[in-house]
């Protein structure tokens, strides 16, 4: 049952501090294992540690054990760019301290934890050595800024850390998600395209794909499932047609070429945007291939490190269809990972997978930050539908993203009749699979 969440899905905790305050300590008394290793070396936690594990009430988690932000030398320093790529993906922050140490470093950290918007529990950790000045207690109290007392190395305190981590989780909790439950009602059929190309995993299917079948059948709906080819057959035999068609973006054109106008479509990486991501952005993004001109810089950036394949969607396909709508050569750089260029200003865009391995408050880091530096951020599925002339099909299921693309269409027509922008036109782009 743990297995079948995907770290995407789960509530990430990250464990922040100064080294030795007993953050792995803490991680390993809530887990009851020895997850990470406890020492009273400074540090000992380098690369980020993970623990996935079902904590109740909460549901599926993740725990983050990092390494200490006060972590010294060069390694340090990169340990410390870990941590704070850690704190971009937390949902929820745990920040450690011992009784008598709060000084700049504890205040700077909850500054930035607080600065993403994440919640924070600080832990009073190792109680049985001393109890914390009662003056910061009332400064804690005063800020509305939740604590707890604990001995790591025995577990005292360790309930009443989960409760308190209960209370200050976002209500938008795991359970919450909804990936398309909401776009189809019960007894009403979704029809799930998979192309199964050379890169997907021999002998199952797609997490984010499994994970689509249950979210339809939590909703009582029923599901078709079919490779392209099999599409057209597959719409023929339905008695009724289905309330919508996902499709892998890889075949958007092909898929959008069969399905008849009067069902609804779209792509998972779109569902995706939408999840993880912030639809509404990524979508008027998109429209920032109408600016693209030859020779500009793009960003192809993916949060997972799949081998490439000789047709790879990222590498191959988005770079062709986007050069035939540019009509030119454009200059693509690719990033797996976290690995994402501190500047972006040689971008002209950003083009974003899924993010189907990440959760939320990752992907949506990383959309700050290109708004902070200006740079557009869209989404494989939007730009691809947009190269090939169906994002307003494609959006047709999410009425507020639509009608931001229609307001952005009319306003880039206003400027287009004056500037002779490129007509969008699906036949301009010849499309080869
Ligand atoms: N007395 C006492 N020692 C602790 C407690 N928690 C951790 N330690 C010790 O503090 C040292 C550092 O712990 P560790 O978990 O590795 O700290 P980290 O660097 O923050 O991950 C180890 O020697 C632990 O045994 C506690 O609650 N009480
Ligand atoms: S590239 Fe992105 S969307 Fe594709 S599998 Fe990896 S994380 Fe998921
Ligand atoms: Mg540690």
């Amino acid at each position: 049952m743990l297995r079948a969440t995907s770290k995407g899905f789960r509530l990430h905790i990250g464990f922040f501090g100064r080294r030795n305050v007993g953050k792995s300590s803490l991680l390993n008394a809530i887990t009851q294992q020895k997850v990470s290793i406890v020492s009273e070396v400074a540090g000992t936690t380098t690369d980020p540690v993970e623990k996935p594990m079902e904590l109740l009430p909460i549901g599926p988690v993740l725990f983050v054990d990092t390494a200490g932000v006060d972590d010294v030398g060069v390694l340090g320093a990169q340990r410390i760019e870990k941590t704070r790529q850690a704190i971009r993906r937390s949902d929820v922050g745990v920040l450690v301290t011992e009784a008598g140490v709060w000084s700049e470093l504890e205040e700077q950290l909850l500054d930035e934890l607080h600065s993403h918007g994440i919640p924070v529990l600080v832990v009073l950790n190792k109680a049985d050595l001393g109890h914390p000045d009662p003056e910061q207690l009332i400064r804690f109290e005063q800020g509305g800024i939740p604590y707890v007392e604990l001995v790591a190395t025995t577990g005292e305190g360790v309930g009443a850390f989960r409760a308190k981590l209960w209370q200050i989780a976002p209500a938008e909790s795991v359970e919450s998600q909804v990936l398309l439950r909401d776009l189809v009602g019960p007894d009403e059929t979704a029809v799930l395209v998979m192309p199964f190309d050379k890169e997907a995993p021999k002998g199952r299917i797609k997490q984010l794909q499994a994970q689509s079948i249950r979210d339809l059948l939590d909703a009582d709906a029923s599901c078709v499932v079919v490779k392209d080819g099999g599409l057209k057959k597959a719409l023929g035999n339905l008695k009724t047609p289905p309330r919508i068609v996902v499709t892998d973006a890889q075949v958007f054109d092909k898929v959008a070429r069969v399905t008849p106008d009067s069902i609804p479509l779209t792509a998972f990486s779109i569902l995706l945007s939408r999840l993880k991501g912030d639809l509404v952005e990524q979508t008027r993004a998109a429209l920032a291939v109408d600016s693209l001109r030859p020779g500009d810089k793009v960003l192809v950036a993916e949060s997972c490190t799949h081998h490439p394949v000789e047709e790879d969607i990222g590498r191959v396909k988005i770079p062709r269809w986007l050069q035939q709508y540019v009509g030119g050569s454009l200059e693509f750089t690719t990033v797996k990972g976290r690995d994402f260029p501190k500047d972006l200003s040689p971008y002209k865009l950003v083009i974003h997978c899924g993010a189907c391995m990440w959760n939320r408050q990752e992907m949506l880091s990383r959309i700050r930050e290109c708004h902070r530096q200006g740079v557009p951020i869209t989404n494989y599925g939007l730009v691809i539908a947009y190269a090939l002339g169906i994002l307003e099909r494609a959006l047709e299921p999410f009425p507020e993203a639509l009608a931001v693309y229609k307001q952005a269409r009319l306003e880039q027509m206003d400027v287009s009749a004056v500037s002779c922008l490129p007509d969008l036109n699906v036949s301009s782009v010849s499309v080869v699979n």
